[in-house]
């Protein structure tokens, strides 16, 4: 059984980044709602090489995860199906590399932080970004300075390591638990 402390961060991700229209499940329409987001607050339309670029890479998280997750093949990944997927992961790999449309959406999320594209996120993007998702600026900021142990700044080898932590630690007092933002 996947502890509560764990569950409770599994369903943080799924409620928070995954299911963009609050419908209590994560299903096809979340990914596409997630494009119009995004470009919308980069000003970018329909057919531009980048707004291509995210849908595509949308898409693909969203069938690599179907096919990882939707466990009754439904078309709708519910809030169980999630975090049975979560625990049967990480008890299969343990510690070892996350499937690749984990990797993909850590990836994704630095490049979305990372507004400067200078390889590592400061303070100022890591607000501007999890404002973009709904938190107060003042708790954005309490969770990167978690994150970052008091630092500037944290690369992309660091964020790797914090985003595993978020879904591996027991420990509360665990950086990676703010790498998604306040829990
Ligand atoms: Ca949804
Ligand atoms: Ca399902």
């Amino acid at each position: 059984m996947v502890s509560e402390f764990r569950k409770k961060k599994f369903i943080h991700v799924f409620t928070t980044f995954f299911d963009t229209d609050k419908s209590g499940t994560i299903t096809k329409e979340d990914f596409d709602q997630a494009t119009q987001k995004v470009a919308e607050v980069k000003g970018w339309a329909d057919g531009d090489p980048d707004f291509e670029k995210i849908k595509d890479g949308h898409q693909k998280v969203w069938q690599l995860l179907k096919g990882q997750a939707d466990a009754d093949d439904d078309g709708v990944i519910t809030q169980d199906e999630w975090v049975t997927m979560w625990d049967s992961l990480i008890k299969d790999q343990g510690t070892s590399e996350p499937p690749e449309w984990a990797s993909r959406n850590c990836k994704y999320m630095f490049q979305f932080i990372d507004t400067g594209s200078d390889d590592a996120i400061d303070e100022k993007e890591f607000v501007a970004a999890y404002s973009f998702y709904g938190f107060s600026e003042e708790d954005a900021s309490e969770a990167f300075k978690k994150v970052s142990s008091g630092k500037e700044s944290i690369t992309f080898e660091e964020f790797q390591e914090l985003w595993k932590e978020f879904f591996l630690s027991e420990d509360p007092e665990a950086p990676g638990n703010y790498i998604y933002g306040p829990l």
